[in-house]
């Protein structure tokens, strides 16, 4: 998978990165997000791959690009069997958000980017439109730190597996009303909370290296984008945890249907029996290879956002594979038009 797409699944996530980065900093989230769903379906189209969005810009009824089940790929056509090999010809699962952080890329903050993770059929869980509950922590403290303890429990395990003081842990936390008590405790335990207005791919993906100065990541986002989060960390072997969060009085912004019980109800007729099941990195992305992409919308700790000169962009684009256990940084300059002076790039 990584051989036949690993270049290929770059370029997608870069074509998207740049479509929002031309609207950076202009206030429609919306079509930061538009642009990078059309850019990002036109160079997928173009892969010879059989693939189906599991995670993607909601329902087809709503979204008319990328939607859950669509197909895309040159291998997905009717006439695929003439175009593409019998590897190619094998299904793959994506989950795509092409601007995560619509309102980072809209107000020129950091840390937007275009993110995508790829599996075999059946290896990504296909996450509700729900909320989730999450916990990201490094490779060291993997399997030690636990969602259903609490934060100050949590801090102390961290402080003991990274072999740091509590008040040299940072965390990374939403800044909701929902997380008011969860931001008290991590300060009332001694450890700096670092603060963000949205993007919680990126915080996670930050607990996955060492030096982003990033510890772990608590509270609770969107469940697609915790599957990809969940992706990149399991490529990374660090620790992440989720679960679906089905009770609008508990996220406090946004409606997740119209009440718990309705809920309940709409994730039983998914299959999903058990609400309240943690979920592990592993279990949300479950195949045998995943491949994490993502290209630097606007700059966060680990990649720069796109760079815009005269004649073209330079991009950087993080690649993770579980089967080559690779991290990759791709520096990316995209030529557009012949340079009018020598030195510009
Ligand atoms: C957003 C977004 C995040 O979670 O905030 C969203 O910026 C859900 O939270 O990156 P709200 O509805 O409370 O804004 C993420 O999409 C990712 O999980």
């Amino acid at each position: 998978m990584e051989n036949s797409l690993g270049l290929e699944i770059i370029e997608v996530v870069e074509q998207a990165a740049i479509a929002s980065a031309r609207l950076m900093g202009k206030g429609d989230k919306n079509e930061a997000d538009r642009v990078a769903v059309e850019a990002m379906r036109e160079r997928m189209n173009k892969i010879h791959m059989r693939g189906r969005i599991v995670i993607g810009e909601g329902e087809r009824d709503d979204a008319p690009m990328l939607y859950i089940g669509e197909e895309v790929g040159i291998c997905s056509q009717p006439n695929a069997a003439d175009l593409c090999t019998i590897d190619e010809l094998i299904e793959i699962d994506i989950a795509v958000d092409p601007c995560e952080g619509t309102n980072l890329c809209a107000y020129g903050q950091p840390g937007s980017m275009a993110v995508l993770a790829i599996s075999e059929k059946g290896g990504l869980f296909a996450a509700p439109d729900f909320y989730m509950k999450k916990l990201a922590a490094p490779p060291a403290a993997k399997g030690k730190v636990d969602i259903n303890k609490s934060a100050t429990e949590n801090l102390k395990i961290l402080s003991q597996c990274l072999d740091l003081a509590i008040e040299e842990l940072v965390v990374v936390v939403m800044k909701r009303e929902r997380h008011n008590d969860l931001i008290a405790e991590i300060r009332a335990a001694g450890a700096r909370v670092a603060l963000i207005s949205d993007g919680d791919v990126g915080a996670a993906i930050n607990c996955g290296f060492a030096g982003t100065n990033i510890h772990a990541l608590m509270g609770i986002g969107a469940a697609p984008e915790g599957v990809i989060s969940a992706a990149a960390l399991r490529c990374l072997d660090a620790h992440f945890q989720g679960q679906l969060i089905y009770d609008p009085a508990v996220v406090k912004t946004g409606l997740i249907g119209e009440s718990k019980e309705a809920n309940i109800e709409r994730l039983k007729s998914m299959g999903i029996t058990d609400p309240d099941k943690v979920y592990t990195a592993e279990e949300l992305a479950c195949g045998k290879n995943v491949l994490f992409a993502g290209t630097g919308i606007t700059s966060g700790n680990i990649m720069n956002g796109v760079n815009f000169f005269k004649g073209g962009a330079r991009t950087h684009t993080l690649v993770i594979s579980s089967q080559s256990k690779t991290a990759r940084f791709v520096d990316t300059i995209h030529m557009s038009d012949k340079p009018q002076t020598v030195s510009l790039r």
